[in-house]
């Protein structure tokens, strides 16, 4: 396995060539796609300290972002390679009002990667988009991501939306940061999942795959 200290560092940088060529080393280097992400989960964790104690600002965020956002791109065929044909369709959304898409673009990763046929929505999802999307798709499952406490309400609205639709098989799971088990009990979701890592077992048990 390669060293990944530069690799956690060019994230903390924003760095993007960094993170594009660091990335490229450990895949040829043949470092698990699995620490390739922890590595970078790592780098935004720290820049998300930093971010919150006010030593760094919206800028400095929106760049590291993006260097994540490099380095996946190169990391998702690694994550998916080991799929064979997808178990069932999941969409996978970042709720109305919500821009953030970090942990969204995380889940539908390890969802593929998990053998799932994935459809992401993107972020700012309306609750009628979501409903096109599962009766266009058939999808089985469907994932909401959000971020802000402001936003955590959009995810009730887009369950309620969901079921007025009829879609009473589509099981959905919710997860975030201000999102808790207790809050996905009370709008009614189906699962709930902390962390990517989670995303899969809960998106299985539900699947019956
Ligand atoms: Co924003 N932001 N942001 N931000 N941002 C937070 C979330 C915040 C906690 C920072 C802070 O104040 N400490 C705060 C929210 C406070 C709150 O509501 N409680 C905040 C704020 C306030 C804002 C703005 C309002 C700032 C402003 O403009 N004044 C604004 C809102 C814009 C909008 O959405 N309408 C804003 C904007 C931004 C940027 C655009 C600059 C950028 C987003 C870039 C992007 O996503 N493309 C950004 C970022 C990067 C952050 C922080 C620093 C990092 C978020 C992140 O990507 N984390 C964040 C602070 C922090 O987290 N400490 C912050 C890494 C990521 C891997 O973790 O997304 O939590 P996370 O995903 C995890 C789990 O939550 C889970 O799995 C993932 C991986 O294990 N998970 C799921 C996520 N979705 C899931 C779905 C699932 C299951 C699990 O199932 C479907």
């Amino acid at each position: 396995m390669s060293d990944l200290g530069p690799l956690t560092q060019a994230i903390k940088d924003g760095d993007r060539g960094a993170a594009e060529a660091q990335t490229q080393a450990a895949i040829d280097a043949g470092t698990s796609a699995q620490d390739i992400l922890s590595a970078l989960t790592d780098g935004m964790d720290d820049v998300g300290r930093r971010f919150k104690a006010a030593e760094i600002y919206v800028p400095n965020v929106l760049i590291a972002a993006r260097a994540m956002n490099v380095s996946m791109a190169l990391l998702e065929p690694q994550l998916v390679k080991e799929g064979i044909e997808p178990s069932c369709t999941v969409l996978v959304g970042t709720v109305e009002g919500d821009l953030h898409d970090i942990g969204k673009n995380l889940v539908a990763m390890m969802w593929r990667g998990a053998h799932f046929g994935v459809v992401d929505l993107g972020t700012n999802v309306s609750p009628d988009d979501f409903v096109k999307a599962a009766k266009e798709t058939g999808a089985t499952l469907c994932g909401l991501s959000a971020l802000l406490t402001t936003t955590r309400s959009a995810m009730r609205t887009t369950i309620e939306a969901i079921r007025e639709a009829g879609l009473t098989d589509l099981k959905v799971i919710v997860g975030g940061a201000p999102i808790t088990q207790e809050y996905a009990d009370e709008i009614g979701a189906d699962g709930y999942a902390p962390d990517a890592g989670s995303a899969v077992e809960v998106a299985r048990s539900l699947a019956n795959v």
